[in-house]
This record gives C-alpha cells, structure tokens and sequence, in this order.
C-alpha cells in the first residue's frame, strides 16, 4: 500500500529529476552501527543517573541492538568495547553465536585503555615502558577478539594527553605513539581497519596525543592503507566545519568512520541531530557526493565508511534516544540523497553563489517523512519505529527483568 503523501513527494521529486527507487534502494541499505555501551547506564562525570531496564550484561545489550534493529531495520551490527563486553567465561565464539541468534553482528571491537589506574599518565603514551606494553599487550589481544568476533575493524579512541605544559614532552609522547600504533597495525588481522579516533581535549586538558584529524591523518598515512580517520562530531573545537574535514578524508581515501552523536558544547553525546540537523545533512552530503562520485577511491572510501553511533544517555532512558538517533541519520541521508546533484554542479560551475546554495538549502526543507514511511513499509519495519518500540511492551518488560542497576560511575 502506498500513502498519498507518498505519491505526492515522489512525483515532486520526479520531476526534478530524482530517482526515486534509485532513492528507496540507498535508504534500504542504510547501515548504522549501535553503541553496545548506549545501553548501559552512563552519564557526566558529575552523576550518571540510573534508568529502570538498562542492560548491565553483554547479553542484554545484544538484546537491544538487536530490538533497535527490529524497530528500524537498520542496524544489524553493534560496537562493542573491551573489556566492558569481555564475555565473563570467555566464550567469545558463544557471545558471537548469541549476537547472530538475535538476528544481529558483532561490529567493531574498541579496546579500552583508559580506565585502569595504571593509565593514570597515559596508555600508549605513557612515560613508563612497562605501562605501554600492557597498552600495547591488550590492543594486540582486541585484535585476536577481532577475529574471533568476525570484526573488520579496530576502532582506537585514548584518553593519553598531559594536563600541564612541562608534565612531560610532547615529542616523546608523539615518539611512543608512533611506535605503539606501528605495532598495532602489523598486528591487525587480514581485511581489517584500524580506524584512529581524535579529539582535542578532555580528560586531558593541556595536550592529548592525538587532538585532531590531521595527526590521524598523518599516522594512517605512515601506517599504511588499513589505518583511516574516525570523526566523533563531538571531538572538535566549537565552529570547525566538520563537513569539510569529511570531504578532506574521502578525497584522500582516508575517512573510516563515524561516531555520531550530536552536542551544543563539548564532547555532549547526545541524540544524533538533536542540536544541529542541518550540520548532519551537511556532512551526508559530502558523503553521497562522493559515493557517486567517478573516482574509483572516493566512491569506494564512501561506500566502506562504518557509521557507528557514540552516544551516552543520563536523563533520557537508552532505548528511545537509540532509535532516534538512527531515524535522524536515516532523515538527513534521505535528504542528502535527493540532492539534484548534476544541477548543483551546473550553478557550482557557473559561479552562482546563492542559487547554488539556495537549491541545497531548498532541498533540505523537503519533508521526506513520506518517502521514509514507504521505504519502512517495503521494508517490513513499522513506518514509526518510535511510536512501535513504545507500543511493543519492551520497556516495560525489561524494566521488570532488570530492575534498576547500580549507575555510580561515568560509564556502566
Ligand atoms: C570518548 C570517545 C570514544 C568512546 C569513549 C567512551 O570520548 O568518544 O569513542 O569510546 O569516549
Ligand atoms: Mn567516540
Ligand atoms: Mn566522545
């Protein structure tokens, strides 16, 4: 069946001359990956709020991801963070069974060096050789979880940094960086990525070690074709124009991934698109862009770029926030997709300054709500993923299962 509002949207876009089932196909192929530790209570360092049902086992949040996928059919995989997720009897073929049973796929394997005390001056950048190794040592055994997990790729996030000027130098730092991702990479297994994740501050407050795209950059660069950039929207200082730093990478073959996650401030994690939509629409469509475009490296870059969410709810429950945030990169991916891309190249070309940007402007206004409810339904998802997850009597089943767990820490 389909809707009026549909039909009207469709033959609108038709006419100016947007494939529509060209269209409906890129949306039915939408792929978001889901936080494994968007489930679990998290918060700010100040209080993190508990939330009645929030998964606190491995088990649970492969629950979720898999029930967001059911919602919206978009995301069959889920990121999971080591050693938060490690499976308490090490059966990482039996956790990787229980993910597939559910109807989802283990993503991408993210190590955690950073919350043990001994990385209290750093990880792989720590002064103390002896504290890198056991960095180093438990990078190179997320690669074997790799493997056991089927993940192609290592998604590398470190809170190293120093928080005063003179603490320690910053090219030795830059030194036992280089040498410890070197060896990360010659680890990596076979057909994987290595996606190196910046972020110019926090919980360092003078220098982090790899405060932003350009050192990331600069690293895969000399690590060689496996290593590519991963963009946090909430890792940059407030009006860098991150849709440019997205056209910068895939140009250059080297933009990996995603963390998306929207904020006001600082590094916020809140609800994809919650704050800046339009920002949203800007970066999709440098990446539609560049999947259509006719070079071969820039298309295939866009093609393989794993969008992953990076959220942490305190005050908004876990599933909701979940499925919002995909519906709002499913929304801003619509409308960066009917983007009449040959017109914008013709004003680009001519200099037409405000008509070019006025025509990409115009486009974003569209409502496509119409054609996402369609594609839903062909599908088989229900066409409000939202209004669906709350009528399905999850929430309160594993409000009731769970209960309310202990939220004392930033994380977990
Ligand atoms: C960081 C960064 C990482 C995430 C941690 C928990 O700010 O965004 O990707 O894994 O937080
Ligand atoms: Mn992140
Ligand atoms: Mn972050």
């Amino acid at each position: 069946m389909t809707n009026k509002a549909y039909e009207v949207l469709a033959e609108d876009l038709a006419a100016r001359g947007i494939e529509v089932e060209q269209v409906k196909d890129a949306l039915k192929w939408q792929h978001i990956e889901t936080p494994s530790w968007g489930f679990a209570n998290s918060g700010t360092r100040f209080k993190a709020f508990a939330w009645p049902g929030a998964a606190t086992t491995t088990q649970e949040k492969l629950n979720d991801a898999a029930m967001v996928h059911k919602m919206t059919g978009i995301t069959p995989t889920v990121a999971v963070h080591i050693p938060w997720d490690r499976p308490e009897d090490d059966d990482y073929d039996g956790m990787c069974q229980y993910a597939e049973a559910q109807g989802i796929k283990i993503g991408a394997v993210n190590p955690n060096v950073f919350q043990d005390d001994e990385y209290k001056l750093g990880s792989l950048g720590n002064p103390d050789p002896g504290i890198q190794e056991r960095a180093l040592d438990h990078i190179l055994e997320c690669c074997e979880i790799m493997t056991k997990f089927k993940s192609n790729a290592l998604s590398l996030w470190f809170a190293d940094g120093t928080n005063y000027a003179g603490q320690d130098s910053l090219r030795q730092r830059k030194r036992r960086f280089e040498a410890g991702l070197k060896t990360v990479y010659e680890n990596l297994p076979t057909n994987s990525r290595m996606l190196i994740e910046y972020k110019f501050f926090e919980p360092a407050f003078y220098s982090t070690d790899i405060p932003d795209w350009g050192t990331a950059y600069a690293w895969a660069l000399k690590l060689g074709p496996q290593a590519q950039v991963l963009v946090d929207l909430g890792h940059h200082a407030q009006g860098v124009n991150i849709e440019q730093i997205v056209g910068f990478l895939l140009d250059e073959g080297r933009l990996g991934g995603f963390h998306f996650n929207n904020r006001k401030y600082a590094d916020d994690d809140l609800i994809v698109g919650s704050s800046n939509p339009y920002e949203l629409f800007l970066i999709y469509n440098e990446l539609v862009g560049a999947e259509y475009s006719d070079d071969e490296l820039v298309s295939n870059t866009a093609q393989n770029v794993a969008y992953m969410l990076d959220q942490c709810h305190n005050i908004e429950g876990k599933m909701v926030p979940v499925i919002y945030s995909v519906l709002n990169c499913q929304e801003a991916f619509a409308k960066a997709l009917i983007v009449p891309r040959k017109h914008l190249d013709d004003l680009q070309a001519a200099g037409e300054v405000l008509a070019a940007h006025q025509l990409l402007t115009d486009t974003y206004r569209t409502d496509v709500r119409p054609l996402l409810a369609q594609v839903r339904e062909e599908m088989g998802v229900p066409v409000d993923p939202i209004a669906a997850y709350r009528a399905s009597g999850y929430e309160e089943k594993i409000k009731e299962e769970r209960g309310l767990a202990d939220a004392s820490g930033g994380f977990q």
